[in-house]
């Protein structure tokens, strides 16, 4: 990618999408691609198609896609399996049809198998039954992880693929019902205390663990990745995560403690835990260079602020 490269994002809006545009405009590139699912819907093949024969872009980062917690993909799931499948199978035939020069595509550590050892490596792909709550989702990023290998196999492009771990940040979903954990954790506990709520009701058991890597970071290494190497270096794909987890008990101490709430936990186990672990090996990516640099505590404390600014009246108020 040089300075005058074309690069379409597709999901800019979104939380991965936007923070890919700001590291691109931070690094030089101001030659973006962008449209809201609005002036394209990436689930209309004849749409996405003329796009691309338009204006064809020579990079494109794919990181449009139906996204949601463990309770929006496990209700939604027609519609998690079917627009994920549209817009990774009609970006990725036009991307090839149109002569882009490099496609990353964002998939999810959701794609390994439910009990995977622990950490997970990129050679546990396929190898056991995926968790019940996100199948649907999950054979979608299974099915552009295959798109890009054997469009790459059969037609000689350069589509690589990277599974980030869970992932939150500015731009986020804070939606109660909808959210993943972290964001909902975060409006959560900062209603009870605006309110003086005396508790706060998180999901399932609370043992289940998860990695979490901030926006910034990812899009951090996507940058990396897409720089420096191609599919022949990467593989079928690369995890992009930060080695560290936590239980979601824990996770809700430190929401807890970062915004000083003072109340109680309380637990909904009629809400479903999900895998009980998923962390990331992410030996190959340090390999190649790359390491996380935002702790969890950092972001949670920015992601934190952001919040204040954009979904509440006051301004963050956080405790010395
Ligand atoms: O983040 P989350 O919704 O998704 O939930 P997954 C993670 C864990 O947090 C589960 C618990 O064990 C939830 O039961 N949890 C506790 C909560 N309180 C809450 C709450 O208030 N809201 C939410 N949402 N969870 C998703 C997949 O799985 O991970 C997607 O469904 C995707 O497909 C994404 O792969 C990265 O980590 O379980």
């Amino acid at each position: 990618m040089d300075s005058g490269s074309k690069i379409y994002v597709a999901g800019h809006r979104g939380m991965v999408g936007s923070a890919l545009v700001k590291r691109l405009q931070e690094q030089g590139y101001p030659n973006l691609l962008l449209r809201t699912s609005k002036e394209l819907d990436l689930r209309r093949q004849a749409d996405v198609d003329a796009f691309f024969e338009q204006e064809r872009p020579d990079f494109v980062f794919l990181a449009a896609a139906k996204v949601g917690g463990i309770l929006a993909n496990n209700t939604y799931r027609a519609e998690f399996i079917y627009d994920n499948i549209m817009i990774a199978a009609n970006v990725i035939n036009a991307a090839h049809r149109s002569g882009v020069k490099k496609l990353l595509n964002l998939g999810s550590s959701c794609i390994y198998p439910k009990l995977a050892p622990q950490p997970m490596k990129e050679e546990y792909f396929l190898t056991g039954s995926l968790e019940p709550t996100n199948e649907p989702y999950a054979v979608a990023k299974i099915s552009a992880i295959k798109l890009c290998r054997y469009y790459n196999e059969q037609y000689g492009t350069n589509f690589i693929s990277v599974m980030p771990t869970n992932l939150y940040g500015p731009n986020d979903n804070f939606d109660l019902e909808h959210s993943h954990v972290l964001p909902a954790l975060i409006r959560k506990f900062h209603e009870a205390k605006k309110l003086q709520l005396p508790h706060v009701t998180i999901w399932g058991s609370g043992t289940p663990f998860r990695e979490f890597l901030h926006t910034d970071d990812l899009a951090d290494a996507c940058m990396y990745l897409m720089q420096r190497y191609d599919h022949r270096e990467i593989g079928e794909f690369i995890n992009i995560g930060t080695g560290r987890d936590t239980t979601i008990t824990d996770l809700a101490l430190l929401v807890k403690e970062t915004i000083g709430y003072t109340g109680a936990i309380k637990y909904d186990q009629s809400k479903p835990d999900g895998t009980p672990r998923k962390l990331l090996d992410i030996s190959r990516l340090q390999a190649l260079g790359w390491h996380a640099s935002i702790t969890l505590e950092e972001g949670i404390k920015t992601v934190y602020s952001w919040y204040c600014s954009h979904h509440d009246e006051g301004a963050a108020v956080l405790p010395n």
